[in-house]
């Protein structure tokens, strides 16, 4: 089947031509978010392979955080790491897989933040996982690389986007004006763009959360989720409809593709630990996203764009989607 004439713009002439509140993109910028893209899509065909080159299964290491690493996570982060560590616009890159950033040669001040391979526990079974990034700049250009100049609240995001590895290969960005989407043309190896001014509607009726960490979930939490269920019977009086697929990429891009909510809150089997999810490679650029979609996003108290890090793998609670269901959270948290 032949692509519909309007699906012409690919990502390069997109970055080209698009404004950012009036004004152009900036040629670093671009430099940076096409060597990302590029890199996304060779790792879309290594996803594509699979057990037929060998990628399946553990690769018998653990990540900082003492997390078993996959041996597609370490392919990924490597192949980021290849992918953008030329780039001249860029001064150092952080990773989910590696305990302290990388500063590399360029001469720019852009920072890169990723989850190379969200979904981890989803490579095995063949369901949707993903790429996440951040970037941001350094405050002070000429200083060396360190961890702090990281620790920089979600507002300071200059772009922030994700690449699903699903049916089809799909990329969702912003650049703080909006959120646009492009899927990739795997004969071509563009990435084509297919959505713009993408809208999370601010009412649902679907909500999703790991339904299995119910009874160590705090008290407002658990009653938004049980007066999800009560449906029609209950407070909501409509009936709600859950999903969740353990790839927040995945979640998330349901999420903007047809409203609902994620939720990935604190809980009480590690109680010291503010969540799962990490603050500064998942949680802010899937909160920039939302937010530029006309969502919002919560650790129940704050919104999560308004947090300061204090580490680099920082973990926070997250709440996210559509705008009114956020807001109940809030209130029930508050
Ligand atoms: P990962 O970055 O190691 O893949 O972990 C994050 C993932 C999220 O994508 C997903 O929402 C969550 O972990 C699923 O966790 P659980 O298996 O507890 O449901
Ligand atoms: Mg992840």
């Amino acid at each position: 089947m032949n692509a519909p004439t309007s699906l012409k713009t690919n990502f390069k002439q997109y970055l080209e031509k698009t404004k950012v509140k009036g004004a152009a993109v900036p040629a670093g910028l671009q430099e940076l978010l096409l060597a990302v893209a590029d890199t996304c899509n060779t790792l879309s065909h290594e996803v594509a392979q699979g057990a037929l080159i060998g990628l399946l299964g553990s690769a018998g290491t653990g990540n900082v955080q003492g997390e078993v690493q996959q041996k597609l996570d370490v392919i990924a982060n490597d192949l980021l790491i290849d992918g953008v560590q030329t780039c001249k616009s860029l001064a150092g890159l952080a990773s989910e897989e590696m305990e302290l950033p990388l500063p590399v040669q360029g001469i720019g001040d852009y920072l890169l933040l990723f989850d190379p391979l969200d979904g981890s526990s989803n490579i095995d079974v063949n369901v949707s996982i993903g790429t996440i990034f951040s970037v941001l700049k350094k405050q002070e250009p000429k200083a060396p690389l360190q961890t702090s100049d990281f620790l920089l609240s979600g507002r300071h995001q200059v772009a922030a986007g994700y690449v699903v590895y699903g049916p089809q290969t799909t990329m969702a960005l912003t650049l703080g004006d909006g959120v646009v989407m492009f899927t990739l043309n795997k004969v071509t190896g563009e990435f084509i763009l297919i959505k713009h001014a993408v809208e999370i509607s601010h009412s649902t009726k679907e909500f999703a959360i790991n339904m299995s960490n119910m009874r160590h979930w705090a008290e407002p939490v658990r009653r938004y989720v049980e007066e999800c269920l009560a449906g029609t019977s209950g407070e909501r009086d409509k009936d709600f409809n859950m999903r969740w697929i353990a790839s927040m990429v995945a979640d998330v891009h349901r999420v903007l593709s047809r409203g609902g909510i994620f939720m990935y809150p604190w809980d009480q089997r590690e109680p010291h630990k503010p969540g799962k999810l990490r603050l500064m490679y998942e949680a802010n650029p899937m909160s920039f996203l939302v937010e530029q979609a006309g969502g919002a996003s919560t650790n129940g108290k704050e919104l999560i764009m308004d947090l300061v890090p204090t580490e680099l793998h920082e973990r926070v609670s997250v709440m996210l989607g559509s705008k009114e269901e956020i807001d109940r959270l809030r209130h029930y948290h508050a």
